[in-house]
């Protein structure tokens, strides 16, 4: 079992850490030679749904960069697709769903998750690397938001009109949609964690697409239901979108206890945003990753000085790890972060 006093769990609590703890999100993915030659031809969603599979292509990023944290090998859309949604993950572009949301009529298809039956391989894997991880299992779920945007829009998408104009259009079936989507996330969450996920993350990536008064409106109250239902569990709660700079304030109204920011925000800057109370994840820019060692160590570096004085601060990302990344330079990035000593870190 992890220990108890994990430098992840620390900065995720606010707690003094002897090392700024590191992860990156989509860290076991296709910049890992070990992972491309592991998953061959096999669909992500079938790799999911094998339990010494998914648990290897976890561990293999902890062991290759010594991260402080290990996020499960899964995908936002699984538990939809474990209660029967026809979505599949198309290679190079994401989650297709095959009838698009389009009203009232397609509400039934979301029925309640009962996860000892449906996510019993995700649970089984959970089992696994409970046993053989030294450092946090990090859960995770997509958002309200960011999930109904992929059934609504049918795939990936750049503007999301369609997903806006059904929640101005017809605000009690975004209401059902959403409150259905966060019912599903809530058990999913409360799952990973009685089965051994040490921490978990909420995300909402494409978050940043909605104004502040339409994320309050139409995104914050699923996100809350979600972040609040976990209280009780006691492991700490990281809310994540890109392109968050304006909503940060509202984010910290989630339930969250750890900020995910993107690169587009200083982390100091982020701080006087959210508030007293929040410990910041984040922020090196992914794409900086791709310009060389010194680059990206020089960009950490920056990172690293504008969190000084942060009460907690876990280091990432602030999006996932682009596939054409060198894994030398996450490793050289994570000895860096390592190395450096935080300091002011009194709750
Ligand atoms: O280490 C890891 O993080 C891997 C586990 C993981 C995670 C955390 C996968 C497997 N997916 C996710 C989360 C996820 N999935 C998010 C939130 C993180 C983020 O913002 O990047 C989102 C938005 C998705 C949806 C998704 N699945 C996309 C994005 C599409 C878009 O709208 O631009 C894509 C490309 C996928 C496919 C996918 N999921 C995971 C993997 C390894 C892949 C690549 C599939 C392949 O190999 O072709």
């Amino acid at each position: 079992m992890e220990p108890r006093d994990a430098a992840l769990l620390r900065a995720c609590r606010r707690q003094p850490v002897d090392h700024t703890p590191v992860w990156f999100m989509r860290q076991a993915g296709r910049s890992l030679p070990e992972y491309r030659r592991l998953r061959g031809d096999s669909s992500v969603l079938s790799a999911i749904k094998d339990p010494e599979l998914a648990a290897e292509l976890t561990l293999q990023p902890v062991r290759r960069y010594g991260v402080d944290g290990a996020i499960l090998f899964s995908d936002i859309v699984a538990p939809l697709v474990a209660i029967g949604l026809p979505i599949d993950i198309v290679p190079g572009r994401g989650p297709v769903v095959e009838h698009a949301f389009s009203g009232a009529e397609d509400l039934a298809a979301l029925r309640p998750i009962d996860p000892q039956a449906d996510l019993a391989p995700v649970l089984a894997t959970i089992a696994i690397l409970v046993d053989e991880l030294d450092v946090p299992l990090i859960g995770f779920a997509g958002a309200p938001f960011t999930l109904a945007s992929y059934l609504v829009e049918g795939g990936p998408s750049r503007s999301f009109g369609r997903t806006k104009a059904l929640m101005h259009a017809e605000p009690a079936v975004w209401e059902e949609l959403t409150s259905r989507l966060a019912a599903i996330a809530l058990a999913t969450l409360r799952a990973e964690i009685m089965a051994g996920a040490g921490v978990v993350q909420l995300f909402d990536s494409w978050a940043g697409a909605l104004s502040p008064a339409e994320y309050e409106a139409f995104a914050l109250p699923g996100t809350r239901a979600i972040l609040e239902g976990l209280s009780d569990l006691g492991a700490p709660r990281i809310v994540f979108g890109v392109g968050t700079g304006e909503l940060l304030a509202l984010m910290a109204r989630s339930g969250a206890d750890v900020i995910g920011v993107d690169w587009r925000v200083p982390l100091c800057a982020a701080s006087r945003r959210v508030g007293d109370g929040f410990a910041l994840q984040g922020n090196l820019d992914p794409a900086l990753c791709l310009a060389g060692v010194e680059v990206a160590s020089q960009a950490a570096s920056t990172v690293l000085e504008e969190a000084a004085g942060l009460p907690g601060h876990v280091f990432n990302l602030g999006h996932g790890v682009l596939p054409e990344t060198d894994p030398g330079v996450l490793g050289a990035i994570v000895d860096l972060v390592h190395e450096h000593t935080p300091g002011g870190r009194e709750t």
